[in-house]
């Protein structure tokens, strides 16, 4: 039997115990977190489950809920048994984790072929700038895939579940991060593109980026990466060719607005300014931005922007020079100047927003305004980011479009495209999980069209064929989906025409397991949403 250190808890077998570990690691510690002190979950930790029990726990855990909470059984991702025993771990102890620092980062470093052996122009015919790399989460992958072509390119080994994927300033690079903290470099040059390098930076991590800036204090393009860490709570500075990893620091410290000390303050999203060799760091638990100046890291200059707590993913506005980020648990976006370094505002939106990179585009009143979808209800807030020549909405939500549900996670327009696209995987109603919603930018008021994407899919096996985001290819005139299914059941990309809203392809493979997010070359480099 599991010793559990707490004599309320339920009795659980070592086997079960371990079944619960793993699972929880990988289904669950992302949005409740390690120390299960919740962010975009609620908290669960043994002084709050015990109280609701084992058969409470397991209805949670099997159907889910509208607020976002997967619906592990009834997807088909997790069985009777695991169900139970999830109910049962998440009434022990949460076990801690052990730290991870430069010596066992660099236990795990590897290049794969060194800066002098690779090649010093492209060797290949592909199109690079529209590549798509698509993360095949449950095999640990991802698929490069030809956006002109619709062929896969390579499918190509990394950590498990890569979270997102990002390119270097010159475009050469692709960065991925697994869910396990495991970078891989690959590089687009080769005849077939493929890892160079690789290191992991924690036990878990969902961040990855690149220094862009070229101006009168250097030119820092492909000259660095930068990765964030769930676990342990930190970032890492790396060498851009190669990934050694450089400079590491932790994030634990004190929660914006109460100043009480957290232990767990994860590293959600990063991205690199345009406007100064700064990376935008954002801490989820203490609600904090960190403006980390990479000029010269031996003394590394870090601005701490505080916000609102639970700080996740978010994208530039059109000029790119404000980050939109999503507060989730705080139902707030915080408004991150980059070229003044300070907070422009914290604007009030839906429930829980949640909005990949955001969308931009141009209101037909407002003028340019982001918007994101949320996973706690039906709506899509747009804010205004034109301080200059739409003083009075700037920093606003200026209004709301009303989607089909909630459980929504990504949402994307183009600067080429008329159509604002919003998807909801997470919602528990399989029509709308399997569906996504797309607006006339033009004609906001008349509401939203379905897209019936798994449905286009022509799948009929009865997987879960969740869709998930919404992206652009390089010229703009074809939205990508994943529909995506579990490891068993089979899964496919849909590509829509943008300009008649029809499908216009369908990629299905034997490969393409578990497919999830999916990234443009061109649209990440240059930061088009
Ligand atoms: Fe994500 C972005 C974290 C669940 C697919 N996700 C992000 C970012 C963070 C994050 C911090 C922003 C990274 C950046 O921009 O630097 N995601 C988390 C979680 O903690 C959470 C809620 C739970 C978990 O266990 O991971 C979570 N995410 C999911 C999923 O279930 C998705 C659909 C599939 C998966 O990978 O497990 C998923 N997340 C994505 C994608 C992006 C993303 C595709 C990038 C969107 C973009 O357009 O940039």
């Amino acid at each position: 039997m599991y010793q559990s250190a707490n004599p309320k808890a339920p009795a659980m077998t070592q086997a079960e115990f371990d079944l619960g570990r793993k699972t929880y690691f990988e289904r669950c510690a992302g949005c409740h977190g390690v120390l299960r002190k919740g962010a975009t979950g609620k908290p669960l930790t043994p002084d709050i489950t015990i109280g609701k029990g084992t058969d409470y726990l397991k209805i949670f855990i099997a159907y889910g809920s509208a607020a976002g909470m997967p619906n592990w059984l009834t997807s088909g991702e997790m069985d009777e048994k695991t169900v139970d025993v999830m109910a049962r771990y998440i009434q022990q102890d949460a076990p801690v984790p052990p730290e991870f620092g430069m010596a066992q980062m660099k236990s795990t470093w590897k290049v794969i072929i060194p800066p002098a052996q690779r090649p010093t122009k492209k060797m290949n015919a592909f199109n690079i700038e529209n590549i798509f790399s698509t993360t095949l989460r449950d095999t640990g992958e991802v698929a490069l895939i030809d956006g002109d072509t619709k062929k896969i390119i390579n499918i190509v080994k990394t950590g498990y579940a890569v979270h997102i994927s990002r390119t270097s300033a010159s475009g050469r690079y692709l960065f991925v991060i697994g869910r396990d903290a495991k970078i891989n470099m690959i590089d687009l040059w080769m005849p077939i593109p493929d890892n160079v390098a690789e290191v992991r930076i924690g036990l878990e991590a969902r961040s990855v980026d690149t220094s862009k800036y070229k101006g009168k204090e250097g030119d820092f393009t492909d000259k660095l990466a930068i990765a964030g860490a769930y676990w342990p709570p930190q970032y890492v500075i790396m060498k851009g060719d190669t990934l050694e990893p450089m400079k590491i620091v932790s994030t634990r410290g004190m929660v914006v607005g109460t100043q009480e000390y957290h232990p767990e303050p994860r590293v959600a999203s990063i991205v690199a300014s345009h406007f100064k060799p700064e990376f935008v760091v954002n801490v989820k638990e203490t609600g904090k931005t960190l403006m980390v100046d990479y000029s010269n890291i031996d003394a590394l200059k870090v601005t701490e922007i505080g916000s609102a707590p639970f700080l996740h993913d978010g994208g530039w506005d059109s000029s790119k020079r404000y980050f939109m980020v999503a507060a989730n648990q705080s139902n707030k976006i915080s408004v991150i100047d980059a070229k003044d370094g300070k907070l422009a505002a914290l604007v009030d939106v839906g429930k829980i927003p949640h909005p990949g990179r955001g969308a931009n585009f141009i209101h037909p009143k407002f003028g340019p305004v982001w918007s994101t979808g949320h996973l706690g209800d039906d709506t899509i807030s747009l804010i205004g980011t034109d301080p200059k020549g739409h003083k009075d909405s700037a920093f606003k939500k200026v209004a709301e479009l009303k989607g089909q549900g909630g459980g929504a996670l990504f949402i994307k327009s183009h600067p080429k495209s008329n159509h604002l696209y919003s998807d909801s995987p997470l919602n528990p109603d399989p029509k709308i999980s399997q569906s996504v919603v797309v607006y006339d930018i033009k004609d906001l008021d008349k509401g939203y069209t379905v897209l019936p994407i798994a449905e286009w899919a022509g799948i009929t096996d009865d997987g879960a064929k969740r869709v998930v985001q919404p992206e652009f290819n390089k010229a703009g005139d074809e939205v990508w989906f994943s529909v995506w299914s579990a490891k068993n059941k089979q899964s496919a990309m849909v590509i829509v025409d943008d300009k008649t809203l029809k499908l216009k392809a369908v990629i299905k493979d034997p490969r393409l397991i578990t497919p999830t997010g999916h990234f443009n070359v061109h649209n990440t480099q240059h930061d088009v949403y």
